[in-house]
């Protein structure tokens, strides 16, 4: 542990004693704890309100039964959550996770995490996460259902539009919405911006589906602009991951000149020298929900590889992890710098460990904290809300374009900040310092309580 404050160090120590058990959220804790020293030194104010104590704390967590029918007419029940982690700055906002893996420790991460980046987006939403512990790859589309509408059953009793707004993450994506959001609806009687990633018929915005994917490209050529003169254009790209945030990534990546060799599933790899065909990847993971492997069963020269981790072994000159937390670790990123990595931006959300994270600042690889450049989605997320309240829509183009600037600007301020913080182009201490004083600031006006 490498606190040099102790008044950080003691806060820290709290967190592990009252949560203990949560890896995940005690990992995303500490990385934010740490950059917060220079905040600590300068901003005494912020340090006497008790903001970091209440920032360490999710200002309410529901947890809760999901009882549903299967095929088989058999009970099934699961455990669903939603961590509503701060509403200092606008209401809840943040996604829903379904994966066996999920558990209070992961959901209490991601809300920590959501509620920095949401403030980066310089919109006006708090940070809030959820899901369940389901598993939808061995179910049939009546049992999705089934379980999202008996999970939105009880959710509608805590979101609103202006109190909470969940949207989608693993294992949630316009279907799931839609089946949530149709319940909502029917119990609530009322049709409003309530859920986001909605389908484009029924109060969607453009460019949400493609927006983590197409934002974490912004935020990418933005810093390798800026920082090195350089851009994606001949660049070669591996992605893991072949979700939501991979595919888009992957798309605009290719659009801005790079070429993408590689991508995953948790099963494993696909390698393609001549570059990915997307739309093979979008027609088995989109339409038929199959398994990244047959990619390699369809596209001549194509190589497939059992296990998801092997893909970092892949030469690349900008590496983009878009599939979940801690799947680089120190060896693997060791292995990504002995081949030449020169960039590497995260798409999920925690997906470089501790260990990853040094080796890359040792290497003076190019990295940006998910936090930063991952918040397109959230941020075309709020432009959906705000297009609902103004019962309105803007074109693709438009809404691209808004997603292109809040983008730059995530960069630009967490650059400043960590220049004006005495770490200058350390884009993680950067991204944490200009995420947290807005919501410090907020919490701070507002008084003590939440
Ligand atoms: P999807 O469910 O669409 O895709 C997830 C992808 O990651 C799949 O290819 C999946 O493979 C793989 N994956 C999931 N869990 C594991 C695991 N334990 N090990 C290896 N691979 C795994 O999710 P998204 O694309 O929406 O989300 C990906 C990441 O991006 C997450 O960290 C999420 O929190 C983050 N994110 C998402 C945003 C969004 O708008 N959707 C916004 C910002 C961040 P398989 O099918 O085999 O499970
Ligand atoms: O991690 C994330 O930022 C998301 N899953 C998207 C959240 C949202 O509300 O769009």
């Amino acid at each position: 542990m490498s606190f040099q404050s102790q008044y950080l160090l003691s806060v820290y120590q709290a967190v592990c004693q009252r949560n203990a058990g949560e890896p995940e959220f005690l990992q995303a804790v500490q990385e934010v704890l740490e950059s917060l020293e220079p905040v600590v030194n300068k901003r005494p104010d912020l340090v006497k309100a008790g903001i970091i104590e209440r920032l360490v704390e999710p200002e309410r967590m529901i947890q809760f039964r999901v009882s549903w029918v299967d095929d088989k007419g058999e009970v099934r029940v699961n455990r669903g959550w939603r961590v509503q982690y701060n509403s200092a700055i606008g209401p809840y906002k943040g996604g829903l996770r379904l994966h066996p893996s999920v558990n209070a420790s992961i959901l209490k991460f991601l809300g920590f995490e959501q509620t920095f980046k949401n403030s980066l987006t310089g919109l006006p939403i708090g940070g809030a996460k959820g899901g369940a512990d389901f598993n939808s790859r061995d179910k049939s589309e009546g049992e999705v259902m089934r379980f999202c509408q008996s999970f939105a059953t009880e959710l509608t009793k805590h979101i609103g539009a202006d109190t909470d707004v969940p949207a989608g993450d693993i294992g949630v994506g316009p279907r799931e919405i839609g089946f949530m959001f149709g319940q909502y609806k029917r119990l609530s009687n009322e049709f409003t911006g309530t859920f986001t990633g909605k389908s484009l018929y029924s109060g969607g915005s453009w460019v949400r589906k493609e927006a983590t994917g197409y934002g974490l490209c912004y935020f990418a050529q933005e810093m390798l602009s800026h920082i090195k003169q350089d851009s994606f254009e001949g660049k070669t790209v591996v992605v893991s991951g072949s979700g939501n945030v991979a595919i888009y990534a992957s798309e605009k990546a290719a659009q801005l000149g790079a070429k993408v060799v590689a991508m995953s599933d948790s099963d494993g790899y696909i390698y393609d020298e001549n570059g990915i065909d997307l739309e093979v990847v979008k027609q088995i993971k989109e339409v038929e929900r199959g398994r990244i492997k047959s990619y390699a069963e369809r596209v001549p020269g194509a190589v497939y590889t059992p296990g998801c981790g092997e893909i970092w072994s892949v030469k690349c000159d900008v590496a983009l992890p878009c599939a979940t937390q801690n799947e680089i670790n120190g060896e693997q990123a060791q292995q990504l710098v002995n081949n030449g990595v020169s960039v590497v931006a995260e798409g999920a959300n925690m997906p470089c460990t501790p260990e990853a994270v040094e080796i890359f600042r040792a290497n003076h690889v190019l990295f940006s904290p998910g936090k930063a450049s991952n918040a397109g989605g959230v941020a075309v997320s709020s432009l959906e809300m705000c297009q609902n309240s103004m019962r309105y829509s803007w074109s693709f183009e438009e809404v691209d374009a808004k997603l292109k600037w809040i983008m730059a600007n995530i960069f630009h301020n967490a650059y400043q900040a960590s220049e004006e913080f005495d770490h200058k182009g350390d884009l993680v201490i950067g991204a944490n310092i200009a995420g947290f004083l807005k919501v410090a600031e907020a919490m701070k006006w507002q008084g003590v309580a939440y």
